[in-house]
């Protein structure tokens, strides 16, 4: 496998479901070298065994590779391959195995980092047709809309629960996770409110997350730092402080670069260099912690003319970022020599 801690902080292409020609293409025509897919959905020609294959996993490493592209990270696995885990229901013995083989499956594919998430009742929005800038298409969130919803499963269930289930998932994960090499990279709960749907959000801040972390303080243990998220906690407040200081730890495995406005009890999703950060200050406290992973939009704005997957919205975000970090490491690292 690879050795990821030696490359560059870079900006990648996120969140494909599927390795097409167009989107390989796409990576490349942007410069970039690296692919994170999103397996929240298998896509078709995925076998459906509750987990994710070798074979599969080998052929999406080596589909990449043959565009001179590394696949970096898998994202999610549908939440039915775990659900029983996070709610800790009965059959989630049979689901830790499968994850378990999941782990062993990525790293004997070559593919280094696991992204994952602990959200039973999955994200959250209220509304998927708001209209931001220049009319562009977005979505947003309202907990007064979205506190009356009926419970998500077959109970209220409570946050002393929730963590002694993360806890039983991650001291038998982990193990495995550092055998083959694998980085499971954990994303915040969203929107991070405390409960929805009678399931509590367990990552929603700071707290949480330092929790998680030194309760299970494997090497192979870091942040999915979901820019996004963060944003929504305090309304923007808090970001850089908590990148400096997961970051400081080399726990930051990755960035979802994204911004919203408002906070998580309302907030409206909106383009990267209007919402509640400065992403040019995020970028640079990021590199000067030493971050060196690889950062993705992962949601954007529907622009006008718009592909399903959002190309433009896609284009315009990942080529902000390039920009801004052309602009952090010129500041940042010394001059080459005259
Ligand atoms: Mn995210």
């Amino acid at each position: 496998m690879i050795d990821i801690t030696t490359l560059p902080m870079r900006v990648a292409l996120g969140q494909v479901n599927e390795l097409s020609d167009e989107f390989l293409d796409f990576a490349r025509q942007m410069g970039l070298q690296d692919v994170q897919m999103n397996l929240y959905h298998l896509p078709p020609g995925m076998q459906d065994t509750g987990r994710l294959e070798f074979h599969d996993l080998l052929r999406l490493r080596t589909r990449a590779e043959d565009r001179g592209l590394r696949l970096i990270a898998i994202e999610n696995v549908p939440i039915r391959f775990y659900d029983k885990i996070m709610l800790g229901q009965a059959g989630r013995e049979r689901q830790l195995e499968n994850m378990q083989e999941t782990i062993r499956n990525l790293g004997r594919a070559g593919i280094p980092i696991f992204g994952y998430h602990f959200i039973a009742t999955g994200v959250w929005r209220t509304h998927w047709d708001t209209p931001i800038r220049g009319g562009a298409i977005s979505n947003g969130f309202s907990l007064e809309l979205a506190k009356h919803a009926p419970l998500s499963f077959d109970r209220e269930y409570h946050e002393d629960e929730m963590w002694a289930n993360y806890h039983w998932y991650m001291e038998r994960i982990l193990p495995v996770a550092e055998e083959y090499n694998v980085r499971m990279a954990l994303h915040p709960d969203d929107p991070p409110v405390p409960k929805l749907g009678g399931v509590p959000r367990l990552f929603r801040n700071f707290e949480n997350f330092k929790r998680a972390m030194e309760a299970h303080p494997s090497p192979m243990h870091g942040l999915d730092y979901c820019h996004g998220c963060w944003s929504e906690m305090r309304g923007g407040a808090g970001v850089l402080e908590s990148i400096e200081y997961f970051g400081r730890q080399g726990r930051i495995f990755y960035v979802h670069f994204r911004d919203v406005k408002g906070a998580c009890d309302d907030f409206t999703e909106c383009f990267v260099d209007e919402g509640n950060g400065d992403p040019f200050q995020v970028m640079l406290t990021l590199k000067r912690v030493g971050f060196n992973g690889f950062m993705i939009d992962d949601h954007v704005p529907r622009m006008v003319n718009d592909s399903a997957w959002h190309h433009r919205g896609r284009a315009f975000a990942t080529g902000y970022l390039l920009g801004l970090l052309r602009a952090v490491n010129a500041i940042t690292e010394p001059a080459p020599a005259a």
